[in-house]
């Protein structure tokens, strides 16, 4: 999969993408990641991104022309057209489902905000889909572009050692994760449950499961 980004501060992403998982599926070719900065497309010797908001009121509001230059410039870097995400806390809310079916495409191209929003034509002019990561207010669309990146990209094959599977993960099967438990067996009075000691797979298989759907109606019964 190819990910382009547009943002103005890409190196913001540098440590997220340079540890574990996102390292080793760049390093293996799984995931190809481009960072573009929107402030290499401005057209004045300020390199001015933003500008007040027509009718007045507080903020900045990101001008379109470097963002649709870049956009442009971007969409020809690669064959596949992609699928573009403007990242919003006016979109889509980001889950599960959302990154299993963007891990289906081979490309995507997320556009990231700062300030006080977007000149409306962006929104409406690039023809993007509007995702959110939640009902909650951050800074700027980075941060939520680098959990979409690492939510898909650890969807993708190979992107996770035998060691790591996504199946058992939260949310995977609509559920929350069983509980684990590892050495030693007695920690601090606290012991592991006796029957992940059994050695009986069909038995512990159960339990999970049963772990799993208490956990979910006690703490997520919106899941359920
Ligand atoms: Cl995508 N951007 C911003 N600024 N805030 C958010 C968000 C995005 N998703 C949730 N909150």
């Amino acid at each position: 999969m190819r990910i382009d980004v547009i943002t103005l501060f890409p190196e913001m992403f540098d440590s997220p993408l340079s540890y574990s998982i996102l390292k080793r599926a760049r390093e293996r070719n799984i995931v190809e990641i481009a960072l573009s900065n929107i402030r290499d497309f401005t057209t004045d010797s300020y390199k001015k991104v933003d500008d007040k908001p027509y009718g007045g009121g507080p903020g900045m509001v990101m001008m379109p022309g470097p963002v649709f230059d870049c956009f442009e410039h971007v969409r020809e870097q690669h064959p596949e057209k992609g699928r573009v995400i403007l990242l919003t806390p006016q979109g889509r809310k980001f889950d599960q489902a959302l990154a299993k079916e963007l891990s289906g495409e081979k490309r995507l191209i997320l556009i990231a905000g700062r300030y006080e929003g977007f000149d409306e034509r962006i929104r409406t002019g690039l023809d993007a889909e509007q995702v959110s990561i939640g009902d909650y207010v951050i800074s700027g669309g980075e941060l939520a572009a680098m959990v979409i990146i690492d939510a898909v990209t650890r969807l993708l094959a190979g992107a996770l050692g035998d060691e790591d599977s996504a199946a058992d993960d939260s949310f995977s099967n609509g559920l929350l994760e069983y509980p684990q438990y590892t050495r030693p067996e007695i920690f601090r009075d606290m012991k592991v449950p006796e029957i992940l000691l059994s050695g009986d797979h069909a038995k512990i298989a159960e339990w999970r499961k049963q772990q799993s759907l208490e956990r979910t109606k006690k703490h997520r019964p919106d899941l359920l």
